[in-house]
């Protein structure tokens, strides 16, 4: 088990958890020993300071064996809650390196079940292992030798009973081994369809789907259902045998201590019969935990696996070694681009393109042409396919790769705001932008009137994913935000596509007066949004087919007249 190494750091609990343990299990052996003692030669022998000295001693040990059960649960506890906090990290900054595609692969529900139902289980079986597995086995190898000590003839039981109750476990356990690995899976299934309607809850309500959805819900939930009634139902049966074991092993120990009494054949008094009872009890008792464990070995095992898998996964893009503080040159050197996995179909095919210090570019295509891809590889969300990608002169895989983007602002396609207040948003890329840099950023992102027109301001309330905002306002605060990290390039990725003409007008010309210096690529569908750009990029299936001014454009480039053209005639273009 790779996950052992977790437990390193809590050693020295993991170790005291057993110690501890010992002296509680002890003190179980003895007390029924005590016990006996008080009654064959306290009660039956009437010696009445017998049975008050050993009565204090059984109290006395009573206490020193809560003390340490305390003790053990203490240490336990201790150990596998800091095991399964170091886990749960340790898997959560594997996810956030992976790449898109990698998350997508293990699906969202699945990664949440992994970082809670798994990392709860293999935690469990920690905490069983450190404090039962001590036990049962103390438990049982004590409790034979205690219970031969009372009386050998008691042996017999014990050659009987155990074999056919260890046999029983054996086979109904090793049934339902496999179903568990079934049962996470299953399990899987139910969160993926939860998260999916739960963040998808609007669409569900606009399409009617509820039906549908929640009969998807029904039956990955009924098959849930039914592999954990299946495995219910395999161990169900372990109960009653054990049960029925111990009876009969009960009633053979008082038919043998009570023929050896009659018969006066061996010094068998009622005591000894008391405590071998409360001795075979205790046996079998950890016969029952082994194989509980044994359950809980193979459910963590499987979730085990499951977790391994999310950290043993390389991620794809590794961070360089060469730190940098600022970017200025971008360079795409015969860059050819297809996602993972796509090799056949090339999104960007053969681009050259220098972007320049301070550059105000455009990048135009139709949808689909490669434009959100394009940018994706400037914040290195993928690498390269062939070809280099470069950042002043240095091969961009060589950046660091935190170094990199924090000098990059994107303003994704599709804005991700997060649940919390508006300032919290605003200053979620610079917490440490003063509250004056915060409604500049604002201000210039044609943002600051409707906050200052929300009940509380800055301090208002943004539901999850930005619900409660209109779509523009979305956009807005999006772009405040990447504002107010004060980047070296600032990328739109279609981001006023929202916003009326004048508003997006407004906001452009104050944004290149305050931002001058810094790199902005715009993404637009509309001419309109971006002629007044130094260069614009015109994008056609991943080509890159003309480069220019707008002036320029119109002169030299047939596709670039045409989108013009198509987008004059319907009113839209505006002098921004
Ligand atoms: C360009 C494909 C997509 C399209 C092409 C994001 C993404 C895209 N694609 C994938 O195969 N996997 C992906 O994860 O790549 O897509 P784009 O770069 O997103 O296009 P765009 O930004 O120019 O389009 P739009 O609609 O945003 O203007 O064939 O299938
Ligand atoms: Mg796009």
């Amino acid at each position: 088990m790779k996950l052992v190494k977790y437990l390193k750091p809590y050693w020295f609990f993991a170790v005291m958890t057993p110690l501890t343990m010992i002296g509680e299990v002890l003190i179980d052996l003895i007390l029924p020993t005590l016990m006996s003692k008080i009654v064959d030669e306290g009660v039956l022998g009437h010696n009445f300071e017998l049975i008050l000295r050993t009565g204090l001693m059984m109290l006395g040990c009573a206490v020193i064996g809560g003390i340490c059960g305390v003790g053990s649960s203490a240490f336990s506890g201790a150990t596998s809650h800091s095991f399964s906090r170091d886990l749960r990290n340790d898997a959560f900054s594997k996810v956030m390196d992976l790449s898109f595609q990698q998350t997508d692969k293990f699906t969202t529900g699945s990664l949440v079940t992994r970082m809670t139902t798994d990392i709860n289980l293999i935690q469990q079986f920690v905490d069983l292992v450190l404090r039962i597995f001590v036990r049962s086995f103390m438990m049982f190898a004590g409790g034979i030798i205690m219970m031969l000590r009372l009386n050998i003839d008691f042996g017999i039981v014990l050659v009987i009973a155990l074999p056919i109750e260890l046999i029983a476990m054996f086979i109904i356990v090793g049934k339902a081994s496999p179903l568990f690995k079934t049962l996470q899976k299953k399990l899987d299934k139910v969160n993926s369809v939860v998260q999916e309607n739960v963040s998808g809850a609007r669409v569900v309500k606009a399409y009617v789907r509820e039906d549908f959805e929640t009969k998807r819900f029904s039956k990955a939930n009924d098959d849930l259902t039914q592999t954990a009634l299946k495995v219910q139902k395999t161990m169900a049966i372990l109960g009653p045998i054990l049960t029925i074991v111990l009876n009969i092993s009960v009633v053979a120990i008082i038919f043998i201590g009570g023929e050896k009494i009659q018969a006066q054949a061996s010094d068998m008094k009622i005591g000894s019969i008391m405590a071998a009872i409360t001795y075979i009890t205790q046996i079998l008792h950890s016969i029952t935990m082994v194989s509980m464990m044994f359950q809980s070995i193979t459910r963590a095992k499987a979730s085990a696996e499951r977790i391994n898998e999310i950290l043993e996964t390389e991620p794809e893009i590794i961070s360089g070694k060469d730190k940098i503080d600022s970017i200025g040159e971008i360079e795409f050197e015969n860059v050819d681009f297809y996602y993972p996995g796509f090799e056949g179909k090339t999104v960007i095919n053969n681009l050259n393109l220098k972007i320049k210090k301070g550059e105000n570019i455009a990048i135009l295509g139709s949808t689909g042409s490669g434009k959100t891809s394009l940018i994706n590889l400037i914040a290195r969300f993928y690498d390269v396919s062939s070809g280099t990608l470069k950042i002043d002169g240095k091969d961009i895989r060589e950046i660091d790769l935190n170094s990199l983007r924090d000098k990059i602002s994107i303003v994704m396609q599709k804005t991700e705001l997060f649940s919390g207040t508006v300032s919290s948003n605003l200053r979620w890329g610079n917490e440490e932008a003063s509250e004056d840099e915060m409604k500049k950023a604002a201000e210039i992102a044609e943002a600051f009137e409707f906050i200052d027109n929300m009940p509380d301001k800055f301090e208002g309330y943004v539901a999850e994913k930005g619900a409660s905002l209109s779509g523009g306002q979305k956009q807005r605060m999006s772009i405040a935000r990447s504002i107010l990290k004060k980047p070296d390039v600032l990328i739109f990725d279609d981001s006023t596509s929202a916003l009326d003409l004048s508003t997006e007008a407004r906001l452009r010309r104050k944004l290149f007066e305050s931002m001058k210096g810094t790199t902005v690529i715009t993404i637009a569908q509309r001419i309109a949004s971006i002629k007044n750009c130094d260069r614009i990029a015109v994008i056609d299936d991943g080509n890159l087919v003309a480069i220019g001014t707008h002036d320029e454009l119109l002169e030299t480039s047939e596709v670039y007249r045409d989108i013009y053209e198509s987008q004059t005639k319907k009113g839209d273009v505006v002098n921004a």
